[in-house]
């Protein structure tokens, strides 16, 4: 498969994606989401790769929905195309690691929400500045934000159109780690090498039971969690790491 606005690449076991629209700073064309889609979901099928990382370049992860593609958009045609549904993006069964230099803006700052983990560099910027240009975010600015980070700051955010720096954005939650630039791709492939050489079925319960505290109730996230607990009894790689353990020596998962 070839694509024209992404770089696809694997490294061992995870698989690599860089958006590559740079005369755009990465703006979400149709094109560049479509394909993105496309490159998650092959790697998501793929038994060879075990995680994946979407990253940008260093001025920009992206800078939001294409503002010159959609401007002159009809209310009918947005309603009816259902435009600008990114939904698939985010219903990946492995982890996707968003690695962010740079501007994360509207529909950019989405797509890193959707990730499992978001890396920073000390470059990056976030914000949903949707408001600036007469709308608002449409893919989470104001439904994920609001979880990751608290009702008081994707207020502020969505309201004022404002950017957070890195270092604001792992105070308030949003990223797991802020690195130097120069070290942001090395670190987010380690961490994606490291969970792609974890057991997949525990890897995909995990992520799936993270996901849930989202969506239930307390009560019913801890019983979620305990039956998928209780499955990882019925999987080979269970076994294989808890006698490794007790052996003493190094686990050999085999992913089932
Ligand atoms: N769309 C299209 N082109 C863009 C975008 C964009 N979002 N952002 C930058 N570009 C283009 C610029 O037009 C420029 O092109 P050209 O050289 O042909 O003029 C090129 O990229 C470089 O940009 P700048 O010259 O502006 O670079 P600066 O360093 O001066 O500024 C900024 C960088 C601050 C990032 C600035 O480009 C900017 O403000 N961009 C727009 C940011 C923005 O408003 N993003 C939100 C877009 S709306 C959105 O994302 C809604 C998502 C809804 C999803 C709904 C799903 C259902």
């Amino acid at each position: 498969m070839s694509y024209e606005t992404l770089i696809v690449e694997t490294h061992g076991r995870v698989g690599l994606i860089t958006l590559n629209r740079p005369q755009a700073l990465n703006a979400l064309c149709d094109q560049l989401t479509s394909e993105l889609d496309q490159a998650l979901a092959a790697f998501d099928a793929d038994p060879a790769i075990g995680c994946m990382v979407i990253t940008g370049s260093a001025k920009a992860f992206a800078a939001g929905a294409d503002i010159k593609e959609m401007q002159h958009r009809q209310f009918p045609q947005t309603y009816l195309d259902e435009f600008l549904n990114w939904g698939a993006i985010a219903r990946k069964r492995k982890p996707v690691v968003a690695a962010v230099a740079g501007y994360a803006l509207g529909g950019g700052c989405e797509i890193a929400m959707m990730c499992d983990i978001i890396i920073a560099a000390d470059t990056a910027k976030f914000g949903q500045p949707e408001i600036k240009l007469g709308v608002i975010p449409g893919a989470g600015g104001t439904q994920r934000l609001t979880r990751l980070v608290g009702r008081a700051k994707a207020m502020d955010l969505c309201l004022t159109g404002r950017m957070m720096d890195a270092a604001e954005a792992e105070r308030a939650g949003l990223v797991s780690r802020v690195v130097p630039a120069a070290e942001l791709l090395t670190v987010a492939l380690d961490v994606a090498a490291t969970i792609a050489a974890m057991p997949l079925p525990a890897v995909l319960a995990a992520k799936e039971c993270v996901k849930r505290a989202d969506e239930v109730a307390l009560e019913e996230g801890l019983l979620f969690e305990r039956r998928a607990f209780h499955s990882m009894f019925a999987t080979f790689d269970q076994k294989e790491g808890m006698a490794a353990f007790a052996d003493k020596r190094a686990p050999k998962f085999e992913n089932r």
